[in-house]
């Protein structure tokens, strides 16, 4: 581990260049050595303090294990045993000694991206040495490794930057539970962003209205009340089945639609359908309450239909 320390002296002054070598075998050591020590003042700067001088000198002097500070390369100097391509050429740990048969995970792309996501690792195998100009044992090619896709929205890191699905909102077909003011429903992962929820959205003017689907046997009856959710009757369509010219719908009692078709309680069925909300609407009439007879009726209360002459009224009349 000896160091040579060089020095001149120049005439009429005391300059003194240090020169560092490390290492090596050094057979003038005692020659350059004893000149400096009889020419200049012993402590004037000391073998190590003038280094700004020489660095250049050993940079150029004998490379060493750790070499990777030396070369042109700056950050890309291959490094060994790392399983890594740390100079960019596509060769993983190149021109570095290795036990024949041994094996070591590899990555043969950027180094950032090595066991990160898809970039899994492979697999390098210690080759022996051939009969040709090969003399030591080298690492083999890298088999197995992944490679970076363009990122996905799905559940995967697949650039090997560290960050799964880095612009995503969701995984592309993923599905969760969502509900507006007018309900439940759910919304699906579109492309990597929510989509819209499926649950029924509030009209412009903020309300929610539900359709409720009625088939209804008898005359004189009255479909199921609206929900508590939407509990104002605000429209209907009707279809009543039997023959007789008029037909009247009118609100009952507890929300209920009353029916009737004729002046006789005597129609085998209707179908159709009731709109519910949750702010009230205008009175049922023609615009919001279609009905399939010739003479329509709407009426604000069950007895504004027509005169009833035979059967009994439904328990919502009134
Ligand atoms: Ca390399
Ligand atoms: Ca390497
Ligand atoms: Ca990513
Ligand atoms: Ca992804």
């Amino acid at each position: 581990m000896g160091e040579r320390v060089s020095r001149w002296t120049m005439l009429g002054g005391s300059v003194a260049l240090s020169v560092v070598v490390a290492c090596g075998p050094d057979p003038s050591d005692g020659d350059v050595a004893s000149n400096a020590g009889a020419s200049g003042a012993p402590g004037s700067g000391g073998s190590h303090a003038t280094g700004s001088g020489g660095a250049g000198a050993s940079s150029g002097g004998l490379s060493l294990g750790g070499a990777s500070s030396g070369g042109s390369a700056g950050a890309g100097a291959e490094l060994c045993d790392d399983g890594l391509d740390n100079d960019g050429n596509g060769l993983v740990d190149e021109d570095c000694t290795c036990s024949p048969g041994a094996t070591q995970q590899c990555y043969d792309g950027p180094a950032a991206e090595a066991g990160k996501g898809a970039c899994a690792f492979g697999v390098q195998e210690c080759v022996a040495p051939g009969n040709g100009e090969i003399v030591q044992p080298r690492w083999g090619a890298c088999t197995g490794s992944g490679a970076p896709t363009p990122e996905t929205c799905n559940g995967k890191d697949d650039d090997c930057d560290g960050v799964v699905d880095d612009g995503c909102d969701c995984v592309t077909g993923a599905q969760k539970a969502c509900s507006t003011k007018c309900g439940s429903g759910a919304q699906k992962c579109v492309a990597g962003k929510w989509g819209e929820c499926d649950a029924q959205q509030p009209s412009a003017t903020g309300s929610c209205t539900q359709k409720v689907n009625i088939d209804v046997d008898g005359d004189c009856v009255c479909a199921p009340p609206c929900p508590a959710s939407a509990p104002y009757l605000v429209g209907c369509k009707i279809d009543f089945q039997g023959g007789n010219p008029n037909g009247c719908v009118a609100p009952a009692k507890g929300g209920q639609l009353y029916f009737q078709e004729g002046v006789k309680c005597d129609a085998g069925h209707l179908k159709g359908y009731i709109m519910c909300s949750d702010v009230p609407g205008p009175p049922l009439g023609p615009g919001n309450c279609p009905i399939n007879k010739s003479d329509p009726h709407w009426g604000s209360k069950p007895s504004q239909c027509p005169d009833i002459t035979s059967g009994k009224p439904a328990s919502c009349y009134f």
